[in-house]
């Protein structure tokens, strides 16, 4: 599995509704980012193949977050469309089980794409039921060989739990910074990329905001 460059180390989450809007936007950023992740918001109101409007204008790497959680043949479906649409990696849920998780790797190598698996989610809920299977589902993301993690940065002694099981040479992506309250720079001792949404594109000045996350993560 390819290790990502991630520019200034943050994945904008697009999870605008309209592609016009958040074609926008990615105009005001693109000198800031190379990455972008792509979710259930933007792709049931505009469809799969908007993926392509973000590749094909801006060279961006699209990680497609449809945090895929079904038995293994329909997981297979789900990560063979995704990938044939252009997605450049696909997130997993681990709570389903390795079987279902391979399923995704398979369709992967097909593609020569990747997929990060999801430990623990960064929300309040998250203690309720999944941060009690965290660090097995890491564990098991290392037994299958995974390479790239989602953790969260709400919980950054989670977060360093997380990244001690799988390992320095892993890659994390840490979503929950801003509008959540994680904090960027502690998070970035732990993780390798913020994944960023609402505190730079619901802010009135996406540009300033994003500049003050680089200068600040500096
Ligand atoms: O809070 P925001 O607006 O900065 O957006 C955070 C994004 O990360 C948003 O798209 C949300 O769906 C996603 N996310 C979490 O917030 N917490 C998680 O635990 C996991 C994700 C996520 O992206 O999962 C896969 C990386």
């Amino acid at each position: 599995m390819i290790i990502m460059e991630v520019e200034n180390n943050i994945i904008l989450a697009m999870d605008q509704m309209n592609v016009i809007e958040a074609y926008d936007l990615c105009e005001t950023l693109s000198k800031y980012i190379n990455t972008i992740k792509i979710g259930y918001p933007l792709t049931l109101s505009e469809g799969l193949e908007s993926i392509n409007v973000f590749k094909e204008n801006f060279d961006f790497k699209i990680i497609c977050d449809y945090k895929v959680a079904d038995i293994p043949e329909t997981n297979s479906k789900i990560a063979k469309l995704t990938f044939e649409a252009g997605a450049d990696s696909l997130i997993v849920h681990g709570f389903v089980g390795s079987d279902s998780v391979e399923a995704c790797i398979n369709q992967a190598k097909v593609y020569d794409k990747e997929i990060f698996l999801l430990t623990e989610m960064s929300h309040p809920g998250a203690k309720m039921f999944l941060q009690n299977v965290a660090d097995e589902i890491a564990k098991m993301g290392v037994d299958l060989g995974i390479k790239n993690y989602v953790a969260p940065s709400t919980r950054i002694a989670r977060l360093s739990t997380i990244r001690n099981i799988v390992g320095d040479d892993s890659f994390i992506i840490s979503p929950g910074v801003g509008t959540q309250g994680g904090d960027p720079k502690e998070t970035l001792k732990y993780a390798d990329a913020l994944i960023i949404g609402r505190s730079i594109y619901e802010s009135k000045d996406p540009e300033l905001a994003i500049k003050e996350i680089i200068e600040s993560i500096k």
